[in-house]
């Protein structure tokens, strides 16, 4: 029954940050799923008879990409494949997944933070054995493959039943739809003192996690409320929705703008919040205290060994290259590695699998650790409450207390989102053969020390990743660094990232724009960002 189905290539589809992402009337046209998961099978070697886990974050398009991916899959002949129950999981949900079955390998289906529904975003990503994001050498050949791919093999069966869990077939494979949330749960068992938390909602401890509409609902629902007792209604947009109810499923300060006002409000409760379309992503906000996530990324390296999962202290941290250094200076202090990698957390596998570090993070609100190689969300929230639960400390207590030892790191990005993609080539282009002539440079006071094109030599296979991001570092320790998103589907959009390192106790409560105004009027004229982008204001500022 195994059909050979002739097909043409198309010529666009190069994974980015995070898998290939596009518009869902680019992935509906003919072939266009088809091609890409043979190229991904095309490209790896020795999974006859290996199992296959598949799930999504429940887009627009999740189930019918589901049904293809399980009918090639049979046909290319994997042994197994293990599916979340109606195609849900989130992506750290399918990480965790991979690593306790053993399987080969996964199929993530999302589009993380991006608007889902007939015109919004999907997206497909490829997972190897540890769990994580495949590397660039298998995503490259990936996409070498889909550029010349002739034909894909498919097994010509009735749709599989996703909604029952249970046990069916298509050829020769197995699929075993299985829940989706409670291989994830008892991993986060293992991790956290459950007893601890429970007993601070019993007194009183409230929180409110904003699911989005996306993926999170039912794990946050099975963890927050069922496990460990928050007060029903906690859990907000607890429905994964195949448009997440219209909305953008970001957990920013501009798309999650009503947890932030609700955190600065009197019925502010202890804790708020969110996650984002695929579950990977945490917003952090306290009472009256906004986290940056890499601020956050710091506190939780320096408290991790509160929870039972972290009591031997972690090896090392990693951040992106954009990430604010507030994480270096925990590590100093604590004597362990820091490691600084491009955008991506597939940047980050090899790190973890070398047990190089234990704790990584994005400034764009990505937390995680060894017990998967994907950023978690709930996993972030989790060890926040943790962490409150065993200092009984308020969140605004314990970020004020961290920068009074380490200082603190004003850090904001602005995007200036679908831009005209020549526009923003051009400003990239043009900045980056300015960088020589920057150095030594000073604008308004401010003194360029050094400006590079940042690039990575991963010091565990020995790969190198060039072009990372252009990096604008001043006397002062401050920066300002510049990159485009490679998650975008229209258009291109810039990402423009500053900070600056504020030791004095006494200068550390400045609202950010403010502690960075200047910075951020010269990260605006020096890369010229009006004259190339036409907008003289970001869209987004974070
Ligand atoms: C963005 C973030 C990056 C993150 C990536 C995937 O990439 O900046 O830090 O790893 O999204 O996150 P880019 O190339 O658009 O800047 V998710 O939550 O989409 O899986
Ligand atoms: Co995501």
């Amino acid at each position: 029954m195994i059909k050979t189905v002739p097909t043409t290539p198309y010529q666009d589809q190069r994974p980015g940050t995070s898998g290939l992402r596009k518009k869902v009337p680019v992935f509906q046209q003919a072939n266009y799923v088809e091609n890409f998961v043979q190229a991904i099978f095309d490209s790896l070697e020795g999974f006859a008879g290996q199992t296959l886990v598949v799930g999504g974050d429940g887009r627009y398009y999740n189930r019918e990409a589901v049904q293809k991916i399980l009918k090639i899959a049979a046909a290319n002949g994997f042994g197994r494949a293990v599916v979340g129950q109606g195609g849900i999981l989130s992506t750290p949900a399918v990480s965790a997944l991979i690593r306790s079955i053993k399987a080969f390998g996964g199929i993530v289906l999302s589009a993380s933070h991006n608007p889902g529904g007939p015109d919004g975003d999907f997206g497909i990503k490829y997972n190897i054995s540890n769990g994580g994001p495949a590397p660039e050498k298998i995503t490259e050949a990936i996409y070498a493959r889909t550029r010349i791919i002739d034909s894909y093999k498919i097994i010509e069966a009735s749709d599989v039943e996703l909604d029952r869990l249970g046990v069916s077939q298509i050829g020769d494979m197995k699929i075993e739809i299985v829940d989706s949330v409670q291989n994830y749960q008892a991993l986060m068992q293992t991790l956290f003192d459950f007893d601890r938390i429970r007993d601070a909602f019993r007194r009183g401890f409230a929180i409110k996690f904003d699911a989005m509409s996306a993926v999170t609902g039912p794990y946050a629902r099975a963890i927050l409320e069922d496990a460990l007792g928050a007060a029903k209604g906690s859990v907000l947009n607890g429905v994964p929705l195949p448009d997440f109810g219209h909305h953008h499923p970001d957990p920013n300060l501009v798309h999650a703008r009503h947890l932030y006002d609700l955190a600065m409000s009197a019925l502010a409760p202890d804790l708020c919040a969110a996650s984002d379309g695929d579950g990977d992503r945490n917003l952090i906000i306290g009472r009256s205290r906004f986290v940056t996530p890499s601020d956050s990324l710091a506190i939780l390296a320096a408290n991790a060994h509160l929870a039972p999962g972290y009591r031997n202290g972690i090896a090392g941290v990693a951040r992106s290259m954009p990430t604010s250094g507030a994480a270096d200076r925990v590590a100093q202090k604590m004597g362990i590695a820091i490691y600084e990698t491009p955008t991506g957390w597939k940047f980050f596998g090899n790190l973890l699998d070398a047990g190089l570090v234990t704790i990584c993070g994005e400034e764009s609100a990505g937390t995680g650790s060894n017990h998967v190689r994907e950023k978690d969300g709930l996993w972030a929230v989790l060890l926040w409450l943790d962490i409150l639960a065993a200092r009984k400390r308020s969140v605004d207590e314990i970020v004020r207390e961290h920068w009074a030892t380490y200082g603190r790191n004003y850090y904001s990005r602005h995007d200036y989102e679908e831009v005209d993609a020549d526009g923003a080539n051009a400003l990239i282009k043009n900045l980056r053969d300015g960088l020589p002539t920057l150095k030594g440079k000073t604008f308004g006071g401010l003194e360029i020390a050094d400006a590079d094109d940042f690039a990575y030599h991963d010091p565990v296979d020995g790969s190198d990743s060039a072009n990372q991001g252009l990096r604008l570092m001043f006397a002062d320790g401050s920066r300002i660094v510049y990159r485009l998103s490679g998650t975008g589907t229209a258009g291109a959009t810039l990402r423009v990232y500053i900070e600056r390192y504020q030791p004095d106790a006494a200068l550390q409560d400045i609202e950010t724009q403010a502690a960075l105004s200047d910075l951020i009027g010269q990260s605006r004229s020096i890369a010229d960002i009006e004259r190339f982008t036409g907008r003289a204001e970001p869209s987004v500022i974070t």
